[in-house]
């Protein structure tokens, strides 16, 4: 309930409402006075993928940044990536032949894993692919993860569908 308090200022009635404990004043509150959003649960996502798959790609198109100058993967970066209900922080692993021998070193503590190839590469890269896919598949620290497995350069006229890339 709220309370009314009527006086008179400069001959002029005036009303005062008081809204007190209402459902409308603690809405009021609620929209006026909230204090900082509750945090987003973060979750550690291993990204790899052969060089030039489009891991660098996809996480800067995931952040909203540009795709200009983005250049093949030096060891490794991490970039947390925000949705509504949750925060991701992605480690890209390069994909070069002299980093990708040490991808394993980087496994521990991964709640997700993110797999990108290039569909558009020859028979020959992609067994490359495959192996290196069934190594993670089968790594001790990954087997049990949720695993997206990400069949990109889906824009070019060359790319396999996913059930060729199957
Ligand atoms: N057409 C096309 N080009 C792409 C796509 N994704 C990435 N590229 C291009 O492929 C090239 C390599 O992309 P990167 O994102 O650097 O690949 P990466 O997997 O991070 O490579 P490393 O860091 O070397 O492991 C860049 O020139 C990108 O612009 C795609 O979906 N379509
Ligand atoms: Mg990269």
């Amino acid at each position: 309930m709220h309370n009314t308090l009527n006086f008179e200022v400069d001959g002029l009635q005036q009303q005062k409402i008081t809204l007190g404990s209402t459902p409308v004043s603690q809405c009021f509150r609620k929209l006026c006075c909230k204090g900082p959003p509750s945090p987003r649960p973060e979750y550690d996502v291993v990204c790899i993928g052969l060089s030039g798959a489009g891991k660098t790609s996809l996480i800067s198109r995931l952040c909203s940044e540009g795709l200009d100058g983005i250049v093949p993967t030096a060891g490794f970066s991490i970039k947390a990536v925000a949705f509504p209900n949750a925060v991701l922080n992605v480690k890209e692993l390069g994909g070069a032949d002299n980093i990708k021998k040490y991808w394993s070193r980087y496994y521990q503590g991964s709640q997700g894993v993110v797999f990108v190839l290039d569909s558009t590469v020859s028979d020959e890269e992609m067994e490359t692919c495959r192996s290196e896919l069934h190594l993670a598949l089968q790594h001790p620290q990954l087997c049990t993860l949720p695993f997206l497995i990400l069949a990109n350069h889906q824009d070019s006229p060359a790319a396999r569908s996913v059930p060729e890339v199957r």
